[in-house]
């Protein structure tokens, strides 16, 4: 039953984004913008995109929201959708418990508990699926192996994961992890767990405090801290593999605020947050590497969010957070771990749209 009535729900959502496309309940919010809902059914290329002007208008502390080629009639939807949402606690309940009892498949994690590989993942944590990890070059290895607590994450391209949500590392895992980062590609890290919480271990510190580590044949050298506020910090790394004497830099995004199994204190702060990542990162085809403790909850969380909203910049008309947080799953276990990780994702979501809906000409 409440699988049907999770399908209802996004049924009656596609079936709202369906009606703004004609048009007719768009004029609703924005009467203004009739003429070019109409013509939304049409590629994007001439659709509405915010002009540089409007973009000034957020305040200089935080990112402005990113160019984007949002529907206009798709993010009125969805606004009032979410505000729906997540005013019917009721509903939003439902919802979760039907994301609670979707079961992925396969969902085969012998790899994880292989006796050489037990100890390499965290207590409590997650498995990563034997089908969807990542695999390091054993030839580059430091003990032979090619496991590591991690696992792509697809958006559209079956074939180049979009991000990899990763376990954080262990005393023992930290050249594997430079090993994932020097193989993915990667020059973007987002870091979501302070390195302890309440005396507990969250994560052991991969870099070096000033300096240059060598972990196995990575070197790493932190070239420079900077704190943006109370929330996070941006690190840069350069990366030596001394093997091959290639470098790379990597920028390590540090969100300091967030506990585990919480929920942000400011869904602002974390658009915020995600903003520069993506200024970061734009352009590029490599994987963003997500980590929290275990790799699932808080990463989940972030990862949703981004690529909903992602989805959305690209013009998408229909958005299912549900959906999306199945796929997700279908990836790694335990995605998004609380009903409130998911209600922030959310909240989230609505934000973002609410910002860029405002930054539009009017
Ligand atoms: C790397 O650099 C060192 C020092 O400059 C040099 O001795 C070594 O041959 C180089 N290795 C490769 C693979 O280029
Ligand atoms: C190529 C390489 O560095 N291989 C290493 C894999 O791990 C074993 C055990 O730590 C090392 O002895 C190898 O040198």
């Amino acid at each position: 039953v409440l699988q049907q009535m999770s399908s209802q729900i996004r049924l009656m959502f596609r079936m709202a984004v369906q009606t703004s496309e004609r048009g007719d309940r768009s004029e609703v919010f924005h009467p203004s913008h009739t003429s070019r809902i109409n013509s939304v059914s049409s590629q994007f290329s001439d659709g509405p995109m915010q002009s540089p002007s409007a973009r000034s208008s957020t305040s200089s502390w935080s990112e402005e929201p990113s160019q984007t080629n949002m529907d206009i009639s798709t993010g009125h939807m969805i606004l009032s959708y979410m505000e729906d949402h997540l005013q019917n606690k009721d509903r939003l309940d439902k919802e979760w418990e039907a994301l609670c009892s979707y079961q992925a498949e396969p969902a085969a994690c012998a790899v994880g508990q292989e006796e050489q590989n037990v100890q390499r993942n965290r207590p409590h944590g997650v498995l990563v699926y034997d089908h969807s990890r990542v695999i390091l070059k054993p030839e580059n290895n430091q003990s032979r192996s090619d496991y590591i607590n991690a696992s792509p994450i697809m958006d559209h391209d079956p074939r180049n994961p979009a991000y990899i949500s990763a376990q954080a590392p262990l005393p023992s895992t930290v050249a594997d992890f430079w090993q994932m980062v020097w193989e993915s590609g990667c020059v973007v890290i987002v870091m979501l767990t302070p390195l302890a919480e309440n005396g507990i271990k969250q994560c052991h510190q991969y870099w070096p405090d000033e300096g240059s580590d060598l972990y196995h044949i990575y070197e790493v050298n932190l070239v420079s801290e900077h704190i943006w506020c109370d929330d996070f910090l941006v690190r840069s790394f350069y990366l030596k593999n001394v093997q091959t004497n290639e470098t790379r830099t990597v920028t390590q995004f540090h969100f300091l605020s967030w506990m585990d199994q919480n929920v942000p204190e400011s869904a602002r702060t974390m658009l915020d947050f995600r903003r520069k990542v993506n200024k970061c990162y734009r352009g590029r085809s490599c994987p963003i590497i997500v980590h929290c403790s275990d790799g699932a909850g808080r990463s989940g969380t972030y990862i949703l969010i981004d690529m909903v909203l992602n989805k959305m910049a690209k013009g998408a008309k229909e958005i299912d957070i549900a959906a999306t947080l199945e796929h997700l799953r279908d990836q790694r276990p335990g995605m998004v771990q609380t009903k409130e990780q998911f209600e922030f994702a959310l909240t989230a979501v609505a934000e973002e749209v609410n910002a860029i809906l405002k930054a539009l000409p009017q």
